[in-house]
């Protein structure tokens, strides 16, 4: 019987039939995976197939996941050398981002945005908490705002809590399948409850929330959207570490530098210290912003080459 996956706790799964029944499932005991350095074989998003346990409607076990369409993969927090699949088979990524309580480092975001061009996931970035923002705030938003909109990625700003700026959003999440990412306490579960009440998903309250990232979701989990679609609510994570990329590659996923590599004099340029490169000139010409050459600069440093 084939079904897709709903939630994953790493031990035990929440999967819906083709038949929208969903069932609590588990992993067969030994089974061939591909990707055995990763941390959770199976992520939400995974189509897979099951067989049900003796007769029993509620219980099934996995025997089998179908081929991932895509998937956002990051390093694992607690083992630096394994990866996590945060989610798979997706059409788009929402970055949730906050200028204040907490402020959100453009470096986090750039590298979620990375691992989103990777993996051909389209991102796109909404900034909430747009109550508690005042001047120096809305100020930080529009330059923000106009350096991503300028690269290619849609940018909201809303809030959850007043219900502002959220219709926008909606219409961009009708009839696709979204991942939900960002810190702790930037306001993900709060914003899935405006856009589908009925969710009420667990937030954290602000009395128990120290801006220490106590993590109030601790599962991945998907949700059908009363409108057509599906959404990811995830855990916040504190960090991206990116998995899988070789410094070479990384400019790739920065749109504003790919379209300008083939103009660099080595091929194999790493637009750091190399003469005759488009990106460094293009940046001193105010071409590429100057914030999101830093980013690449740092990720770029945080790359350990692999040995051979
Ligand atoms: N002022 C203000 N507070 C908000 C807004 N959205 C959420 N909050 C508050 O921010 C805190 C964290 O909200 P959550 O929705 O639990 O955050 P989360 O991103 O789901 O956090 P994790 O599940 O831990 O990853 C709660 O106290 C919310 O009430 C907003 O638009 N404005
Ligand atoms: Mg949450
Ligand atoms: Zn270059």
């Amino acid at each position: 019987m084939k079904g897709v996956v709903y939630k994953s706790t790493g031990s035990w799964y929440i999967i819906k039939d083709e038949a929208g029944k969903f069932h609590n499932a588990r992993m067969k005991g030994v089974m061939k995976i591909d990707d055995i350095t990763s941390t959770n074989p199976v992520a939400v998003g995974d189509i897979v197939e099951m067989e049900l346990e003796d007769n029993s409607e509620a219980a099934a076990v996995i025997n089998e996941i179908k081929e991932r369409h895509n998937y956002i993969n990051r390093q694992s927090p607690r083992h630096k050398h394994q990866h996590h699949i945060v989610a798979a088979n997706l059409d788009q990524s929402m970055m949730v981002a906050t200028i204040k309580e907490p402020r959100t480092s453009q470096g986090f975001i750039d590298r979620f945005l990375v691992a989103s061009e990777m993996y051909h996931v389209k991102p796109f970035i909404v900034f909430n908490k747009s109550d508690l923002y005042k001047k120096k705030e809305l100020e930080k938003y529009e330059q923000w705002k106009a350096m991503y909109e300028a690269v290619g990625y849609k940018v909201f700003l809303v809030s959850a809590e007043k219900n502002e700026g959220v219709d926008d959003i909606m219409e961009l999440l009708k009839d696709k399948t979204t991942l939900i990412s960002g810190h702790s306490g930037v306001g993900k579960s709060s914003l899935l409850n405006v856009i589908f009440p009925k969710m009420n998903l667990k937030t954290g309250d602000i009395s128990g929330w120290s801006g220490k990232g106590q993590h109030t979701t601790t599962f991945a989990e998907m949700f059908d959207l009363p409108f057509g679609g599906r959404i990811i609510d995830t855990p916040g994570m504190r960090e991206f570490g990116l998995v899988d990329i070789d410094k070479q590659e990384l400019s790739h996923y920065f749109p504003e530098m790919r379209d300008r590599l083939n103009n660099c004099q080595f091929n194999n340029c790493l637009h750091f210290n190399e003469p005759g490169c488009a990106i460094k000139e293009a940046v001193v010409n105010g071409e590429i912003n100057e914030d999101r050459y830093v980013s690449y600069a740092g990720i770029l440093d945080s790359i350990e080459e692999k040995s051979y």
